[in-house]
């Protein structure tokens, strides 16, 4: 993972000179809100995938964290652009993160600056090209997505994903490829970093945003569901669900539609990428690539 430049506080600087001091404040206690875009390759050029929502949500983590971002939602859009210009993307992931940096260490975050940076680089399928046609394996994790008072679902804040981090861990060495997790009351949430659909009999179902991260995907696919004629519901339900279900899939920027062929040692379905979900993949990458005119306000052009 390397890329030539990246966007630090207003500046071009090279990718090997994006450093920080050791006492910042976000890398002692995970004050940063941060963002997961993708561009993909189109006919017209490289487009940004829903980049005002990416923004929008960004600086709604930020005032979370009560932080006063130095730039504007404007300015931010367009040094993502001018990042993946620097960077000559094509197509790939693009990585705004907002911190709390160095000035005094202690828990209140108060006294330390706001600093914003931007990387971009090459990314492909985030659990592998094969994830996306066969599906993955999964497990509930024996972590609690994180109680919905103890932090905040709608910000994504990089101490967060501590939870997540340890989940992932715990999936990685039960052999597995991702994990699930449930609310401290048993309900389904999300992956580490994904949200989660099921169907059952035709019927798309997802989890209300309350206790997971509302994610742009997610909208995405809701409306592109709805457009296809399927009924959209969202529904609290228990592990049990999922394992009786025709369909499950993960959806996320980095994970875009990512198929799950198995929970917990469990067959989903026929234990492979499902009919519905293999429609939905196939109109979501359609969308992303520009060959759908319907959608095109969801894409920025560099
Ligand atoms: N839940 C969580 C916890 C999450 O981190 C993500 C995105 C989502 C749901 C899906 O949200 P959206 O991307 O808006 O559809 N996770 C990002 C980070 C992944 C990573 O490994 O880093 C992402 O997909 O970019």
């Amino acid at each position: 993972m390397k890329a030539e430049k990246i966007w630090m506080d207003g500046k071009m600087v090279d990718w090997d000179k994006a450093q920080v001091h050791v006492c910042t404040h976000a890398l002692h206690y995970g004050s940063g809100v941060f963002e997961g875009i993708r561009a993909y390759e189109t006919e017209s050029g490289t487009a940004v995938f829903r980049l005002k929502e990416h923004i929008d949500r960004l600086f709604n983590s930020g005032k979370i964290l009560k932080m006063v971002i130095p730039y504007s939602k404007e300015e931010f859009r367009q040094a993502v652009k001018d990042t993946i210009k620097a960077n000559k993307l094509k197509s790939g992931y693009i990585r705004p993160l907002i911190y709390r940096g160095f000035k005094e260490l202690g828990v209140s975050p108060f006294k330390c600056p706001v600093n914003c940076t931007i990387a971009v680089w090459e990314w492909g399928a985030y659990l592998g090209e094969e994830a996306l046609a066969q599906g993955i394996k999964t497990k509930i994790s024996s972590y609690a997505r994180i109680y919905i008072n103890s932090t905040s679902q709608k910000a994504k804040i990089c101490g967060n994903y501590v939870n997540s981090i340890f989940a992932k861990m715990e999936a990685i060495e039960a052999g597995v490829d991702e994990a699930i997790l449930l609310d401290t009351n048993g309900y389904v949430t999300e992956g580490s970093g994904e949200n989660v659909f099921w169907i059952r009999d035709g019927v798309i179902y997802t989890t209300p945003t309350a206790t997971v991260l509302e994610g742009i995907t997610r909208d995405s696919i809701i409306t592109i569901a709805n457009d296809m004629g399927y009924q959209v519901q969202e529904k609290y339900i228990c592990r049990d669900e999922l394992y009786i279900s025709d369909e499950v899939f993960f959806s996320g920027t980095a994970a875009e539609v990512t198929p799950i062929r198995e929970i917990d040692n469990y067959q989903i379905g026929e234990g492979k990428r499902g009919p519905i979900t293999e429609n939905i993949q196939k109109k979501f990458f359609d969308i992303a690539k520009g060959k759908e005119d319907k959608y095109l306000t969801w894409l920025d052009y560099i």
